[in-house]
């Protein structure tokens, strides 16, 4: 599928071997399975793209239309200083699929299971680098013979040198890791090495009719190498570029590199507004949001997130669940495909760090709650606006740019299109105070509704609407603000 396909997509990011657990239609792969999965221990505890198949309605259910899985190549599957390879990443043969998690018949499964539902595949896939347990140049050779890598001929590696994170040609040509497992540099210069990841992403792509590609470490790789690469798969391509840096991550798109990127310019702006606690740096938030728009050419295709395997969990730095309830709504209603990492919709809050932040699912059970309806309310409210076109002044949800129409040092109004979400980082603790948008774009007199809890509102004069922190107990929730008329015709609080 296309950037244009995908933009109106939601993803549900899965640890293949975390999100499910083994059962009758998915016998386990790998033994010893731990009795119970301690992500300290870094070892397997037993998901397969069997047991995917049998939990996705429980995805569908809460409103995403398509997944991101875990690297499916094979993995070195020897102890290392980490332990195991539990995660994918440390692929050592591309061309082969990785055993723990099933062969070729159960990756087709899943593919099929996902695509009768008409959601869509995204695969996590990694080039930049390849594993080794040895870590010096000269030994390179022999690490690779004893690695049973597919690559085996050092010239297909960048010589051993360290990051140094301040020069962009040393991210690109240095180390991911030099210790402990070490992370070698491929030549992503060379024309075999080209042409060999070229051939092997398209037949991967179109033997397990993928429709996406998570992309791996995509600023560890010239960005020239991507357009080839991203041609030979002819599906979306959306990196992994670990910056706050908005120019650096926005040039991926305006230099043509690859369709997108996830979030993590939008995300630092989240943390700063709405993580921790309380009362934080809400026009940050505002700052950063707005120069992402102002620099990605095409905003709607970035992928945004508040976790993922590589960060702490949300509610591991976050007590406060109000402050996620206002964070998800910037996540979901914002320009971007959301993108939600397992455990998100049940409040996961172990975690700090990788290995921790990567906890199984399944002791948790697959319940339903606050936030996992919040979750479902905010991708029917999106997909609904989508599908139907609605649109406000002329302008689709998709196309109308958010616009920051009022706030203040801890509230934030926000117009996209039809809908006006009103967000707040003053967290449970009710306060004497309101926060008021005077003009919203909407005339006097009109009847609104929260699409949140269903509650509806008058606009005042001028069009303005006002919510209170006080005296209701409500404390700060978010809203988001939509013409009751409209919401008839999207069938959303009409239920009454
Ligand atoms: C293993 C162990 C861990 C141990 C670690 C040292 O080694 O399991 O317990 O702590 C995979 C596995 C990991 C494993 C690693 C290494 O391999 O999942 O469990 O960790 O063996 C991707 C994946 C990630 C994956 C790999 C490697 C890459 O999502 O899961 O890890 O295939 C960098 C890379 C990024 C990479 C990430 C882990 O490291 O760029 O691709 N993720 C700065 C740098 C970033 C850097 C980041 C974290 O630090 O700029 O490039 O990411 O190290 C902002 C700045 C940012 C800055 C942040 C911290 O602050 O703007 O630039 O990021 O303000
Ligand atoms: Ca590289």
């Amino acid at each position: 599928a296309t950037a244009e396909e995908w933009r109106s997509r939601s993803i549900y990011q899965i640890i293949t071997d975390r999100f499910a657990p083994v059962s009758d239609t998915a016998p386990a792969l790998t033994s010893p399975l731990p009795d119970d999965c301690d992500p300290g221990q870094q070892t397997w505890c037993g998901g397969t793209w069997r047991s995917i198949i049998d939990k996705l309605d429980y995805i569908q259910n809460m409103g995403f239309d398509a997944i991101w899985i875990s690297p499916v190549s094979r993995n070195i599957d020897v102890q290392t200083p980490y332990n195991y390879s539990y995660h994918g990443y440390w692929v050592n043969d591309p061309t082969s699929l990785n055993p723990r998690f099933g062969d070729s018949d159960d990756l087709l499964a899943l593919s099929d299971a996902v695509h009768k539902r008409n959601m869509y595949l995204m695969v996590d896939i990694v080039v930049n680098n390849v594993p080794s347990l040895d870590n010096t140049t000269s030994q390179t050779a022999d690490a690779l013979v004893a690695d049973d890598s597919f690559w085996q001929d050092p010239s297909y590696f960048h010589p051993i040198c360290n990051i140094d994170y301040d020069n962009q040609t040393s991210v690109e040509y240095c180390w991911l890791e030099t210790t402990n497992v070490s992370l070698m540099d491929v030549n992503t210069e060379n024309a075999y090495v080209i042409s060999t990841l070229q051939s092997w992403i398209t037949s991967l792509v179109s033997t397990y009719s993928i429709d996406g590609l998570r992309i791996d470490a995509a600023k560890h790789v010239p960005g020239t190498f991507w357009p080839g690469f991203c041609g030979a798969a002819g599906v979306f391509c959306i990196g992994e570029v670990y910056t706050s840096d908005i120019g650096f991550g926005a040039e991926f798109q305006t230099e043509g590199w690859m369709d997108s990127i996830l979030g993590y310019p939008y995300y630092y702006g989240l943390m700063d507004a709405f993580s921790v606690a309380p009362m934080g740096n809400m026009s940050s938030y505002i700052t950063i949001a707005q120069s992402v728009l102002n620099s990605f050419p095409h905003p709607e295709y970035l992928g945004n997130f508040l976790e993922n395997h590589d960060l702490a969990r949300f509610r591991n730095l976050t007590v406060d669940p109000r402050l996620g309830q206002n964070a998800m709504v910037a996540q979901f209603l914002f320009e971007g495909m959301p993108v939600a990492y397992y455990g998100q919709e049940q409040d996961m809050a172990e975690g700090s760090r990788d290995p921790y932040n990567r906890a199984a699912l399944w002791p948790l059970g697959y319940e339903n709650g606050t936030t996992t309806e919040l979750i479902l309310r905010l991708n029917t409210i999106r997909h609904k606006m989508i599908e139907q076109n609605m649109t406000w002044n002329g302008e689709t949800y998709m196309d109308a740019r958010s616009s920051f129409i009022a706030y203040t040092d801890y509230d934030v109004a926000i117009r996209k299109g039809p809908i006006i979400s009103v967000l707040t980082n003053r967290g449970s603790p009710t306060q004497n105070v309101s926060f008021g948008v005077p003009s919203t774009g909407w005339a006097r007199n009109e009847a609104v509704v929260d699409l949140l809890t269903c509650n509806e509102f008058a606009t005042g004069s001028g069009g303005s609407i006002s919510v209170s922190y006080s005296a209701d107990g409500y404390g700060g929730l978010p809203y988001v603000f939509m013409l009751v008329s409209d919401a008839r015709t999207l069938n959303i609080c009409t239920n009454d």
